[in-house]
């Protein structure tokens, strides 16, 4: 319930004041409920910040290393991931994936313990996106 106070005593008033039906002022939104008000919530929410994972090109990772590496971390359907590599490969980097921090780094993690595994350099780095 985030900021919400409300006993089950609360809610069923406000379920039985509540209009039925879509498009009223249902139990879970503020203002009127039958004779019940109910407060706007104190606190202010925000979005996390949201981080990009942009993989960098070399000269040595194979490049079907690379769409796996997409496809297995990233979650990338192959032909998205064949032109994200492609994209890489041409221009330098490209964004493999937006999360929150601590997902970006992990994912991040994974990238360079799978390539060092198989002995290869691929880097990743992790920039700011909101
Ligand atoms: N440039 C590499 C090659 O020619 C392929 C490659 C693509 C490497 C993307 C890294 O992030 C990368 N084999």
């Amino acid at each position: 319930m985030g900021n919400w106070i409300c006993t089950e005593a609360i809610a069923s008033r406000i379920r039985m004041g509540a209009p039925s039906g879509t498009g009223g002022n249902g139990p879970t939104s503020p203002g009127h409920h039958g004779d019940l008000m109910v407060a706007e919530p104190k606190t202010q929410t925000k979005r996390p910040p949201m981080f990009k994972v942009l993989l960098l090109n070399d000269d040595y990772t194979p490049m079907d290393f690379v769409v796996s590496v997409l496809e297995q971390i990233f979650h990338r359907p192959h032909q998205e991931a064949l032109e994200l590599m492609l994209q890489i490969h041409n221009k330098g980097a490209a964004t493999a994936g937006i999360y929150t921090r601590d997902v970006a780094e992990t994912k991040a993690d994974q990238v360079i313990e799978y390539a060092r595994m198989n002995d290869y350099p691929l880097q990743c780095t992790l920039e700011q996106d909101s």
